[in-house]
Formats: structure tokens, C-alpha cells, sequence
């Protein structure tokens, strides 16, 4: 082939190119060792002398007219497939997204830490133990030994056989008896210990689970007068400043002297309802002062020691504050129910 000839051929089929593979093939054809211009270039040396100044700018020419097309339909075929991937893997943004279902806290869950709250707001610290305790922690270090008739209304769940001393603790003092053992120097303590509790009950007010809440002081010169104002300040925090709130004498293995604590009605105020039994009272507490052999079982001198302490079912809490009729509700796992909470307390 002549240079005009190979100009032409060169132009029509870099015309026709339809993608990266052939145009390379063209290279290969042109430029390659016995490609066209590259015969050209060797036809350079059989040319005469005088044509052969004007015979290599021609093949020059051709040679970078080839490879200004090669590069030009390069670029374009590369950006066709870079634009064909783009285009494949876009993600369109503009459709609807699915909604992430949000769960909800469980009532006493919400309970619990308002509790918590509150009771680190006045410097206790919170102590959860374990949910199956010996006999020892939960009955003979509060003062219940064996066959103490006591026990009997705190009956609950024991172990089989090699763990027949072991049981579904029936309070939450079975974690302060620990916090009692566990602090070494024999110092002051402040501690709520909220969790779940086992009794033998059931019907709409009695759940054989249920949740406590317990708080104990131990320090010197702690006196009664320090547990009616910590609970004051406790149940008016809980259910509002307007409530009133009295101590009555009561009983309790574990503490000396040993108060039940009533609130005004949060429902009439006072007045008298069904709810309060037209008494104008609700029950809300028991507490105590901690009885001396209570604090020396758990190595603490009683006569440089005093405590008091206090324990509730904060189940009871969430029936009044969300207006639970049955308690069994509170542990049935039914979705519906626990949906009822969401975004409630302002959340
Ligand atoms: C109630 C009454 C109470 C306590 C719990 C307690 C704990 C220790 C020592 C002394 Cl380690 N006392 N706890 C005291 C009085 C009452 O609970 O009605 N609970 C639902």
C-alpha cells in the first residue's frame, strides 16, 4: 500500500471501531511489526535520497494522526463503560424507605430507673445480686433462723438435692445481706438493691415474680429520724409533693423497731375511694431500724452502728402510676401491652 492509501484505509476503520477490543486490534494492524505504517516506516530506506525527507514527515504524519484518533476513541470508549457501570449500580434514592420498628422500655424497667434515679440523686449507689441465693443469706442473716415461723409467709422455690439449700430469693435483702459481707472495712453504707423476687402467690395483685426495691444506711448516729425523712422525701419525689405520708408500728424479723408506711390516696387525695377502701390511705412501704443482730451477723459492732432500711414492691408503683389493673400483665410478654409505653414520660 501507498501512504494516500493507507491514509484512507487508516480513516475508514478507525470510522468503524465499535469498542475497545477492535480499536486495539487496529493498533495491532497499523502498528504492530508488520503493521501498515510500520511497513511504511521500512519503505523509508528504499525511497531516493531527495524523496526521502517528504516521504518520512508523510509517514510521520500518518503515524500521529493514528495515534490522535486511537486516543481520542479511546477516552470515549473508556468513559462509555465507566458511564454504563455508573449508571448500572446507582441506587435510586428517591424510594421510600422501610421503617425501623423502635422497642419500647418495659414498664418496670422505666420504674426501676426512675427509682435508681432518685435514690442516686441522694448518694446511694445501686447493688443488683443474684437471683438464686442460700438459705443463709436470705432467711438466717436477716434474722429468720431455721424454723422461724416467719418463713412460712415467705415460702418460695427451693433447689433439688445437692442444691436444696439454694433458693429463688424471696427479697432484696438477700443482695444488702452481701453488700453487709462484701464491705471489708466495716464502714458506712448506702445502697438500693432493685430486682426480681419470688414468692409462692398468685392472682391479679400477687405475681409468683414480682420486682423489689430495697435501700439500707448503715452509718453512726443514724436515727429513725433519718429514715422518715429519707422516705418523705422519697414517696413525695415518687407520687407527688402534695402527699402526706404516716408511719405505722409494724413488724419485721430484721429490723427494731419496725414501721409500715401509708401515703394519701393519690387517687381522691384523701377523700375516700375504692381504691384506698375509703380509708384515704394506700400502704407503700415497710422499713426499720436494723436490727442489732442483723448488723452483728454480718460483722458489723451494733454498739458503733446503726442502720435503717426500707423495702418495696415496685410492681405496685407501676399498677398506680399506669393504672395496671392485673399484675400478671406486667410479666405476659404480650407485645400490645408493652407498646402502651412507648414515648410515654415525655421521651
Ligand atoms: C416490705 C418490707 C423491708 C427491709 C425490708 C432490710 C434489709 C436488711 C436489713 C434490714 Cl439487709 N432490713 N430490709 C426492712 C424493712 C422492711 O421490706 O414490705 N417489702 C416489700
Amino acid at each position: 500500500m501507498n501512504i494516500e492509501e493507507v491514509r484512507m484505509s487508516l480513516v475508514n476503520d478507525l470510522e468503524k471501531v465499535n469498542d475497545l477490543k477492535e480499536l486495539n486490534d487496529l493498533k495491532v494492524e497499523y502498528l504492530g511489526k508488520k503493521g501498515k505504517i510500520t511497513e511504511l516506516n521500512q519503505m523509508i530506506k528504499d525511497v531516493p535520497n531527495e524523496e526521502k525527507k517528504e516521504f518520512g514527515q508523510k509517514v510521520n504524519e500518518i503515524r500521529t494522526m493514528f495515534n490522535d484518533i486511537y486516543e481520542e476513541k479511546r477516552q470515549a470508549f473508556e468513559a462509555a463503560i465507566l458511564n454504563e457501570k455508573l449508571a448500572k449500580e446507582a441506587i435510586d434514592i428517591s424510594l421510600p424507605s422501610k421503617k425501623v420498628k423502635r422497642g419500647s422500655k418495659h414498664p418496670m424497667t422505666r420504674i426501676t430507673e426512675e427509682f435508681e434515679d432518685l435514690f442516686v440523686s441522694m448518694g446511694y449507689t445501686v447493688y443488683e445480686g443474684p437471683e438464686i441465693e442460700s438459705d443463709e443469706n436470705c432467711f438466717q442473716k436477716l434474722n429468720l433462723p431455721k424454723g422461724h415461723p416467719a418463713r412460712d409467709a415467705q415460702d418460695t422455690f427451693y433447689l433439688k438435692d445437692e442444691y436444696e439449700n439454694f433458693l429463688l430469693r424471696s427479697q432484696t435483702s438477700t443482695a444488702q445481706v452481701r453488700v453487709m459481707e462484701e464491705n471489708t472495712e466495716k464502714g458506712p453504707i448506702r445502697v438500693v438493691c432493685p430486682g426480681k423476687v419470688y414468692r409462692r402467690d398468685e392472682d391479679a395483685t400477687h405475681s409468683h415474680q414480682f420486682m423489689q426495691i430495697e435501700g439500707l444506711v448503715i452509718d453512726e448516729n443514724v436515727s429513725m429520724a433519718d429514715l422518715k425523712g429519707t422516705l418523705e422525701l422519697f414517696c413525695k419525689k415518687i407520687l407527688g409533693e402534695k402527699t402526706k405520708v404516716r408511719f405505722r408500728p409494724s413488724f419485721f424479723p430484721f429490723t427494731e423497731p419496725s414501721v409500715e408506711v401509708d401515703v394519701t390516696c393519690f387517687k381522691c387525695g384523701g377523700k375516700g375511694c375504692p381504691l384506698c377502701k375509703q380509708t384515704g390511705w394506700i400502704e407503700v412501704l415497710g422499713a426499720g431500724m436494723v436490727h442489732p443482730n442483723v448488723l452483728e451477723m454480718s460483722g458489723y459492732d451494733s454498739t458503733k452502728y446503726q442502720g435503717f432500711a426500707f423495702g418495696t414492691g415496685m410492681d405496685r408503683f407501676a399498677m398506680f402510676k399506669y393504672g395496671i389493673p392485673d399484675i400478671r400483665t406486667i410479666y405476659g410478654n404480650d407485645i400490645r401491652f408493652i407498646e402502651q409505653f412507648d414515648k410515654k414520660d415525655g421521651e
